[in-house]
């Protein structure tokens, strides 16, 4: 059986197909796949973005499809970079996302850079009318300088007060026992086995 996660982010696809590795489902990516389809993510919402995300791919390929749309909300800044965590800066570079988030944050305590990963899962399927929606955040805090070199887009500025460490200085697999995506994962792997028509 087939799944197509409506991605073109590596690392999110890496975090997917760990958690989904110990199952006989066959996992797709947008990078795995021919004649993509453009994703216009013009939604208001988390929720939004993820749903256009999954039914352009669904539409396309008439398989069960899930779509991630997630983000990082800095309470300090009212919520941004929210939905345009990936072009905060511009064009989708990490590192200018980061510098960014510092420069906007200078001079903000350590007790007043509290933050949260969110994220919004959109499992799409062609057979069944209503999609399944389910959702994960993880909190933290903005650090004053980045640290540890694993994970992608903000992880090396969120830091985990209770383990010390910023999420890029976890593991892949201890990253996906905490973070928000991983969370969602855990709540879709739930839910979708009684939700699907195959
Ligand atoms: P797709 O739309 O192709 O899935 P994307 O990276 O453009 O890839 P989003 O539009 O959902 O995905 O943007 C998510 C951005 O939020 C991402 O690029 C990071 O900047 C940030 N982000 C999301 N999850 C993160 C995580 O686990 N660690 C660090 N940053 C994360």
């Amino acid at each position: 059986k087939k799944i197509i996660i409506a991605t073109s982010n590596p690392n999110k696809a890496k975090e997917f197909r760990r958690i989904f590795d110990e199952t006989e489902i066959e996992l797709k990516t947008l990078l795995d796949l021919t004649d993509v389809p453009e994703i216009r993510e013009t939604g208001e919402s988390f929720k939004e973005n993820a749903q256009i995300k999954a039914h352009t791919v669904m539409e396309k390929y008439k398989l069960p499809t899930i779509a991630d749309d997630s983000g990082l909300e800095v309470d300090a800044l009212f919520g941004q970079p929210g939905i345009y965590s990936a072009r905060y800066a511009g064009d989708h570079n990490d590192a200018a996302n980061n510098a960014k988030l510092l420069a906007e944050l200078g001079g903000v305590p350590e007790e007043k850079r509290t933050a949260r990963f969110v994220t919004t899962l959109v499992f799409a399927n062609p057979n069944n009318d209503e999609d399944l929606v389910v959702e994960g955040e993880v909190k933290g805090q903005i650090a004053n300088f980045p640290q540890g070199n694993n994970g992608f887009g903000y992880d090396p500025l969120f830091y985990l007060p209770d383990l010390k460490k910023t999420m890029a200085e976890l593991t892949l697999d201890q990253k996906n026992e905490i973070s928000h995506r991983g969370r969602a994962i855990r709540k879709l792997e739930n839910e979708w086995p009684s939700w699907i028509n195959w």
